[in-house]
């Protein structure tokens, strides 16, 4: 039987520290899906279509991923996918109370459903899309934060 996972987030918009996620889950599941949900406390700055078209620029090297979204709860979203496994990442202490509640209200909606977390890689333990997004505000160089599409589309929203 294939292992499913699905990654599930905001990404708006996605940086290295998300792909350096989904890359590493991607050698350990046979197929990944990358899922744009809300999250109801996040205002996006990019719309789930523009989120979408990134994502799905910056996985063209990694066959066994898909770029989707979903309006709903993320625990239907895996359901329909036949997918066991919630992918997610953790940067430092902080983030862990918070998936802490998101596994465990998605453990309540469906208990069959595993989360796996994945320490980040060092150099990303600081990087978020809000930290990438307020400094890309003041023109600064983020070319080491960013997959270059993502540079692009920041400067062409700061453009407008
Ligand atoms: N290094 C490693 N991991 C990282 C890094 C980094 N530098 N940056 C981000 N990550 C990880 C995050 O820790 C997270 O695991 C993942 O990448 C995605 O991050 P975000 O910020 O893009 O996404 P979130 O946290 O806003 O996603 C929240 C969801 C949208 C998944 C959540 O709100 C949700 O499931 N919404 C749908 C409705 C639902 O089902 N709600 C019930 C559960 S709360």
């Amino acid at each position: 039987m294939a292992s499913i996972a699905v990654c599930p987030g905001s990404f708006d918009p996605i940086t290295n520290g998300h792909l350096d996620i989904i890359q590493r889950g991607a050698k350990i599941f046979d197929k990944v899906y990358v899922v744009v949900l809300s999250n109801s406390s996040k205002k996006p700055l990019f719309s789930v279509e523009e989120r979408k078209e990134l994502i799905s620029e910056v996985i063209t090297h990694l066959p066994n991923v898909e770029v989707d979204s979903y309006n709903g709860l993320l625990v239907d979203y895996a359901k329909e996918r036949d997918a066991k496994a919630i992918l997610r990442g953790l940067r430092a202490v902080s983030d862990f109370e918070y998936e802490m509640q998101i596994t465990s209200m998605n453990r309540v909606l469906d208990e069959n459903l595993e989360t796996f977390f994945m320490m980040t890689n060092s150099q990303y333990s600081f990087l978020s899309s809000s930290i990438v997004k307020e400094v890309a505000k003041y023109e600064a160089d983020i070319s080491d934060l960013v997959p270059p599409a993502v540079e692009a589309a920041l400067k062409a929203k700061r453009m407008k």
